[in-house]
């Protein structure tokens, strides 16, 4: 099967073709389409995955996959959730960080709580779209440790490893990440073959 992947974010490429990889599908990304992906104005991962998904399925005729993704901090009311690529309107993954951490600065042990969560969907030509989900859970450091990795990584502690995301391997971060069991249950569904369409279709 011919898939391609509507990102523009090279970390989220990485990642995705490393999971993909045992389903043996040929994949393609918008380097090989020239697409602007649609404005994120749904109030979930669920509704922003799918509007990217849908829109660069139609627009090339091929099934697309797009993650919509993001850290959720209770102590925060849930921030940056959806807005985790855009946060206080910082423009690189290092000004977010330094945001996120003056926002987090009274917030002390449990309050540092977060959760990272991942939507996949993935839609066809005709209209059907299937989604996937995965979340982990960890704390977030008061300064950012490793290089590895994109986005918030470097502040994003995971306890059962001892490590940050920014300092585990590519393979590492994917057993792990909210993205990582996400593409487990995609995968799992389409081990043997495409799913049958009415146990997988979006309600
Ligand atoms: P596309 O829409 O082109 O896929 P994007 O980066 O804009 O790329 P999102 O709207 O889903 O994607 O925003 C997700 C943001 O959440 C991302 O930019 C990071 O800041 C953060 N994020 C998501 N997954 C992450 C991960 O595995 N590690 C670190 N940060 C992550």
């Amino acid at each position: 099967m011919r898939v391609v992947l509507a990102t523009a974010n090279p970390g989220k490429v990485r990642e995705l073709t490393l999971g993909l990889a045992p389903l043996g599908w040929t994949l393609l990304s918008l380097a090989d389409f020239p697409l602007r992906l649609p404005k994120e104005e749904g109030a979930t991962f669920l509704e922003n995955a799918l509007l990217k998904a849908a829109y660069v399925a139609k627009a090339t005729g091929l099934p697309a996959l797009a993650d919509d993704s993001g850290l959720v901090v209770p102590a925060l009311g849930g921030e940056p959730g959806v807005h985790s690529a855009r946060y206080g309107g910082r423009e690189t993954d290092r000004e977010r960080n330094v945001y996120l951490l003056e926002r987090m600065r009274h917030l002390k042990g449990e309050e540092r709580r977060a959760l990272f969560v991942a939507v996949l969907v993935l839609a066809y030509p005709d209209g059907h779209a299937e989604a996937y989900e995965g979340s982990v859970e960890g704390m977030v450091l008061e300064a950012p440790r490793g290089e590895g990795g994109f986005g918030y990584d470097p502040l994003f502690y995971v306890p059962e490893a001892g490590k940050t995301f920014a300092e585990m391997t590519l393979e590492e971060k994917a057993r792990h990440s909210h993205r990582g069991k996400a593409l487990s249950a995609l995968l799992e569904a389409y081990e043997k073959g495409p799913p049958p369409r009415e146990i997988s279709r979006l309600e």
